[in-house]
């Protein structure tokens, strides 16, 4: 209760607490940078950095998710704007709790947003959980469909954990699929994950789909999916989620 009522005052009275890392995602063929995840983080007064996993959840039961959802994409729509100041066009992807989406203004909210830092909304991706697709609700739907016409790009976080078939996502047109680091962990290794991510890729391109591996740790990982022809990566392979400053350097020291 301590830490809701913390929560909201730093919405409200001190949003310096929150700070949004950025984990780059490249592809491995080019071994360029071709987006970034960004991650929150709470610089909490007395508790020091706290990870999403410690306050998203609360975020979600309290309803404080909205406030801090739009100051989420908020955040990554200005750093997005400096970056391109800086000579830097980097496509950024945002975590959506599905609270969000079951609120018809947030169409309104992101359509501000890249007018006021005049972004292309196809540089804006979106990323849900499968969960986040089991909403049948017209005006859920609608939702996601407005935020779709406006240009936005979704992804569909964590695949292959969750229970999406094949009918749900021809209803929620999804742009990119992310395998979970889990299938990746285990990769090279000829069994079932390395088989999910063969059938994921095979459907991917079926349906007109971007696939990204999570997760990559090792060049063993990373050779074994470029062999299965997955070139767009995300992990620590490559760098872990940054401070904006830094990511800006992470990219600025690619060839
Ligand atoms: O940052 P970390 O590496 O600990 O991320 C853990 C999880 O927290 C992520 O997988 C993501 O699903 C969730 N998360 C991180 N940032 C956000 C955010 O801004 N909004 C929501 N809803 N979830 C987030
Ligand atoms: O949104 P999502 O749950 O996918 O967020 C990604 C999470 O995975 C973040 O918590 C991030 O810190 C973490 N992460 C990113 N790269 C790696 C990695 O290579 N290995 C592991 N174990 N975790 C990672
Ligand atoms: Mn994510
Ligand atoms: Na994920």
């Amino acid at each position: 209760l301590t830490l809701e009522r913390d929560l909201r005052r730093a919405l409200l009275d001190d949003p310096a607490q929150l700070v949004l890392y950025y984990q780059p995602q490249l592809d491995a063929d080019t071994g360029r940078c071709i987006g970034c995840e960004a991650l929150v983080r709470w610089r909490h007064p007395l508790r020091g950095l706290m990870l999403p996993g410690e306050f998203i959840g609360l975020a979600e039961r309290s309803g404080l998710i909205v406030e801090l959802g739009r100051w989420v994409l908020a955040e990554a729509c200005a750093e997005q704007a400096r970056w391109a100041a800086a000579g830097l066009l980097l496509p950024v992807s945002v975590n959506l709790s599905p609270v969000q989406l079951e609120r018809s203004d947030l169409t309104p909210y992101v359509r501000g947003l890249v007018q006021r830092y005049q972004i292309a909304p196809g540089m804006l991706e979106l990323e849900l959980t499968e969960g986040a697709l089991m909403n049948e609700d017209a005006r859920y739907l609608e939702v996601f469909h407005a935020l779709m016409q406006l240009g936005c790009r979704f992804a569909l976080d964590d695949f292959g954990t969750g229970y999406s078939s094949l009918s749900r996502l021809k209803r929620f047109p999804i742009n990119r699929l992310k395998i979970d680091r889990a299938f990746v962990s285990t990769l090279p290794g000829g069994g079932d994950d390395e088989a999910v991510v063969r059938a994921t890729l095979s459907m991917a391109r079926d349906m007109g789909m971007d696939v990204v591996a999570e997760g990559v740790e090792t060049a063993e990982q990373q050779l074994s999916l470029l062999a299965m022809g997955c070139t767009q990566m995300q992990g620590y392979r490559f760098a872990r989620p940054l401070p904006a400053a830094e990511l800006y350097h992470f990219v600025a020291r690619l060839p």
